[in-house]
């Protein structure tokens, strides 16, 4: 019988990793001074969060095996979903500054800790770094080296994609509503968000069992992505409906201009006035103005056409797992567990 693993046991695997790490740069002679701050980030950029990423990793190899993983097996699959981890991490630090937030996981965004500032995108680097000393270190002779280094590869290079088309989409202050589109909005959702967040934990999982076949991954690729589009709706939603609180974030999509699923759903339902009301009042750092569209967003009842969308394509992920052919030990719990992880979920 397969297992799920808890928090707790996943972030025991942490300490671990982080003193190899920490080893790692030891060997280059690096000053006290520099060592504190390395592990500072390191631990503050990617403890703290939810680990549905990483935690995916562990449990998606304990149900493609359909069993409690052994002490060695957790430790590697632990290892791959911390991995996951620190690319998260290194996409938030700097996602952060590049969308001006002013919270992450309930604390002040890396970049505007006391006496950090621009010092986080060399942080940011330092994160991405970490993943491939790991990966040397635990994974050099397994028989799927190359296939892990060259996945972490292409899934950075999507979700940079991703960002880029993000950015420049979202100009700031130069507002033109007739940039956004649902055609651009998937491909940015799909690059910045879906790769990493879905594709990857379970392409790990494959490649740590030896099953990363070019079919399993296609098969993967076809149900994940879909996956990953949703969650992305349902990140932009939370931007503006969920609460700080409960996110541990400020959202910022309206004042940043950004090509989210809310203003792409209003403006497909917009009477001539209430576009209007969109052309004067997004994609400007003013809270009067970003109240406006709030208000506008309630009186297009959005919340409720989210909720619609949400039944709709979730059944439509449903469907694609019960269609899923598991001649080459892909197993259908995988994408099961996934699913049930970010259903309706408001954080
Ligand atoms: C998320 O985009 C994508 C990456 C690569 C971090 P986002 O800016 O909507 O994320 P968040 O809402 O967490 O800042
Ligand atoms: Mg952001
Ligand atoms: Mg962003
Ligand atoms: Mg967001």
């Amino acid at each position: 019988m397969a297992q799920r693993t808890t928090l707790q046991e996943f972030e025991a695997v942490f300490p671990k990793l982080e003193e190899a790490l920490l080893d790692h740069a030891k060997s280059y002679k690096l000053p006290q001074e520099q060592l504190d701050w390395y592990k500072k980030s390191l631990n503050i950029n990617t403890l703290g969060g939810k680990c549905n990423r990483g935690m995916s990793v562990p449990d998606s190899v304990s149900l493609l095996l359909n069993k409690k993983l052994d002490e060695d097996e957790y430790f590697k699959a632990a290892t791959l979903g911390w991995m996951t981890e620190l690319l998260q991490a290194f996409f938030l630090v700097s996602d952060d500054i590049m969308d001006s937030s002013i919270t992450r996981r309930g604390k002040p965004c890396w970049y505007l800790h006391e006496g950090v500032g621009m010092v986080a995108i060399n942080d940011a680097f330092m994160l991405e770094a970490a993943i491939y000393t790991l990966l040397k270190k635990y994974f050099r002779s397994h028989p799927a080296y190359v296939e892990l280094l060259e996945l972490f590869h292409e899934v950075t290079f999507q979700t940079e994609l991703g960002q880029l088309c993000d950015l420049l989409t979202a100009p700031e202050d130069k507002v033109n509503l007739d940039n956004f589109s649902m055609e651009k909005y998937r491909f940015i959702v799909v690059y910045k968000t879906a790769y990493y967040s879905f594709y990857l934990p379970v392409a790990l999982a494959l490649h740590q069992l030896n099953i990363g076949t070019p079919k399993n991954l296609k098969q993967a690729e076809e149900i994940l992505i879909p996956m990953g589009e949703y969650f992305q709706v349902q990140d932009d939603y939370l931007d503006n409906f969920g609460l700080p609180e409960h996110i541990g974030k400020i959202g910022t999509d309206i004042m940043d201009n950004k090509c989210s699923w809310l203003v792409n759903q209003a403006l497909a339902i917009a009477t001539p006035e209430q576009r209007k009301v969109l052309e004067e009042n997004y994609g400007h750092k003013d809270k009067t103005k970003e109240a406006a569209v709030k208000k506008l967003y309630d009186e297009l009842q959005l919340e409720q056409r989210y909720k619609d969308y949400e039944e709709k394509v979730v059944g439509e992920i449903w469907e694609k797992i019960s269609a899923l052919d598991e001649s080459d030990g892909l197993k259908k719990e995988v994408f099961e567990a996934f699913l049930a992880k970010i259903y309706k979920r408001s954080k």
